[in-house]
């Protein structure tokens, strides 16, 4: 493992994972501090733990806690984490200020790659991206999320960019930064909630082992940012596009009517469209990850295996 500063605590099986050249899979906290309600967040985190490991790899859920870089958290401090409500929102910009001033604070995409690439962790499940929101020409939001795709080298496991952003947009932000996103076993980048976005996959590949083999090529062609891997939601939890887009278009309206800007915008939408879908989208959302999950650790032992 590489030298790491000394506020960082690499849990004991992560560690040994790390050292031994066994699959680890990332994973990150917003999701579980802003993205989902209480208790849902935290059974769905320790949830998707489970898979991870039924699936063969090590989970390392990624945050900070009182100002130490947990790479692999307790059940406790995930607990922690689930319930308070003054987590910081930490994306690459925000993370030295958390450790400096010891702070409490769960890991967007963004700033999960940066940790994980730090400790070596080369895989990473989530549930959406980050990415160009609908009116970005007004309001210049755009996620670091994808910013740091291009320079991080972590393949990121997810069902697309969430669909309350301008899914065009974030794809052609991908295309211009250099990411590749890759869609598991479709033609068509899926839409986080629905399996169907209307828009064709830059790339597909149809297996774990494929995947593994382009990112070893990333690799030695030198190229070190990262990849996107969009995992379409099973049909069975799927909502479809149609039911979800005046939701979606719904809860945008509102927001901007009530002047949410920056980091509050992703959350507040995501808790207005549960309420708007009588909680679907959150049940949804949770099968996403978990499928995300078991994909993830696929890819991780195949890059394992080729280290
Ligand atoms: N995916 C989910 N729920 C979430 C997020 C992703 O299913 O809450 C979080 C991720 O942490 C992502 C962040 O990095 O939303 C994007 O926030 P922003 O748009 O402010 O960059
Ligand atoms: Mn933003």
């Amino acid at each position: 493992m590489r030298e790491l500063p000394e506020y960082f605590d690499v849990a004991a099986d992560v560690a040994n994972a790390l050292s031994s050249g066994a699959p680890v899979v990332a994973l990150e906290s917003t999701i579980v501090s802003h993205g989902m309600p209480y208790p849902e967040n935290l059974e769905t985190a320790l949830a998707v733990e489970r898979i991870v490991r039924k699936s063969g790899a090590v989970p390392a859920t990624i945050a900070v806690v009182g100002g130490r870089v947990k790479i692999g958290l307790s059940e406790d401090e995930l607990e922690r984490l689930g319930r308070a409500s003054d987590v910081l929102k930490l994306s690459r910009a925000d993370l030295p200020h958390a450790v400096a001033s010891r702070h409490d604070g769960a890991t967007t995409v963004a700033a999960t790659m940066l940790l994980a690439d730090l400790a070596g962790v080369r895989v990473f499940a989530t549930g959406g991206i980050g990415g160009v929101h609908r009116g970005s020409e007004r309001t210049l939001d755009i996620s670091a999320d994808l910013y740091e795709l291009a320079r991080t080298p972590v393949t990121v496991i997810c069902a697309g960019a969430k669909a309350l952003l301008d899914l065009p947009g974030t794809l052609e932000v991908l295309e211009t930064l250099g990411v590749p996103a890759i869609v598991y076993r479709s033609d068509e980048f899926p839409a986080f909630w629905s399996r169907e976005s209307g828009l064709p996959a830059p790339l597909r590949y149809d297996s774990a082992a494929e995947i593994a083999r382009f990112v070893q090529t990333q690799r030695t062609l030198g190229l070190r940012s990262g990849a996107l891997v969009a995992n379409p939601i099973e049909a069975a939890d799927e909502i479809p596009r149609s039911e979800m887009e005046p939701c979606i278009a719904a809860a945008a309206a509102e927001a901007q009517e009530a002047g949410i800007r920056g980091k509050a915008v992703t959350p507040w939408l995501l808790e207005r469209i549960g309420r708007l879908t009588s909680g679907r989208s959150l049940a949804a959302n949770v099968a996403l990850v978990k499928n995300n999950a078991r994909l993830a650790a696929e890819i991780a032992a195949f890059m394992a295996n080729t280290a």
